[in-house]
């Protein structure tokens, strides 16, 4: 409750897409994104929430010499031509949304990007993606390639939040979830409901040993995110078996607690829903993690100042031989 006593709740949707083929149009997809977007707004949702690259294909797995090879799959202004009818109908429809797309600015800086569109159809804020995961250069003994650091730049502009929706709202994208250090920046900005669109195969190539955590590994840090900061999180993929990649899906819903209150069942289009009590946030805010209370930023300072790790001398060199004294 707020201090005039209203509540503050927000009907979030997750809407979960199935494989995006490479030859299919952008004008097609966003009839696939109203159709969630209409689920949405029967369901009551005040906000939608839509994958990472949700336009197209997952085009970094192909090698191309020449960046520009893969131009056609960037968006030079959004709203576009093909995603104005999105755009026009959550307006007609009072329905916010967050949608994945690649960007290429005016003077040619390709990003990761999602945008946030409030009910009203003006837009709060773009997030570009920090952690870009991958390679950046051909690497044609993977059975599919992951060259996300070819055709994206990482951001330096960081983990900011927005007051939206009645609440504090913030962005990450994909690979940006398997960083604690994600969550806790907007958690010092008091988030309160954390969207995250990806694109996660379930075959990791430099070490497929993986491969069967990968939902695991998935809801492990976002439910962790959620509750060490006390905020929502809505995670939401493009799932299913892609251009023959299999990508997982599993999108979900997570509470303050960490728990997940809603998660997706099929592998393709799909929307989930809850109602999510931003208040709910405080219980963990004001207790456990009570940042002021509790924090000790002074012992963190590596965290910030350094980005690889500096393990002890081996034993060999270490003054006393390794011997404790
Ligand atoms: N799109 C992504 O960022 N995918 C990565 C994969 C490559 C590990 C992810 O973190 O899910």
């Amino acid at each position: 409750m707020t201090s005039a006593g209203q509540s503050r709740t927000v009907t979030i949707g997750a809407a979960q897409l199935g494989p995006i083929g490479r030859d299919e149009s952008r004008e097609a997809v966003v009839v696939r994104l109203i159709t969630l977007l209409r689920e949405g707004a029967e369901a009551g949702c005040d906000l939608v929430v839509f994958p990472e690259l949700a336009l197209t294909t997952f085009f970094p797995r192909w090698f191309t010499d020449d960046i520009a090879g893969h131009d056609h799959y960037y968006e030079t202004s959004m709203p576009s031509p093909a995603t104005q009818p999105l755009f026009d109908e959550a307006k007609k429809l009072g329905v916010g949304f967050a949608l994945g797309y690649a960007e290429l600015t005016e003077d040619g800086r390709r990003f990761n990007t999602t945008v946030l569109v409030e009910r009203d159809g003006s837009e709060v804020a773009k997030f570009r993606k920090v952690h870009i995961p991958g390679h950046e250069d051909d690497e044609p003994w993977r059975p599919f390639q992951h060259l996300e650091r070819r055709y994206f730049e990482e951001s330096s502009e960081g983990f900011g939040v927005w007051r939206a929706f009645g609440g504090i709202f913030g962005m990450a994208t994909c690979n940006d979830r398997r960083w604690p250090e994600t969550y806790r920046e907007m958690g010092l900005q008091g988030v309160e409901m954390i969207l995250i669109g990806y694109n996660t195969p379930i075959h990791y190539a430099p070490d497929p040993g993986q491969n069967a955590l990968q939902g695991f590994h998935n809801h492990l840090c976002m439910q962790a995110g959620a509750y060490q900061n006390g905020t929502w999180v809505v995670g939401v993929a493009k799932g299913g078996t892609e251009e023959g990649v299999e990508s997982l899906a599993q999108s979900a819903i997570i509470a303050p607690s960490g728990q997940i209150v809603a998660q997706a069942v099929t592998t393709g289009d799909e929307l989930i829903t809850a109602v999510a009590d931003l208040d709910w946030c405080n219980h963990y805010k004001e207790t456990l993690f009570d940042f002021a209370r509790y924090r000790r930023p002074e012992l963190y300072q590596r965290i910030t100042s350094q980005k690889g790790v500096v393990a002890p001398p081996p034993e060999s060199l270490a003054p006393n031989g390794g011997e404790s004294s």
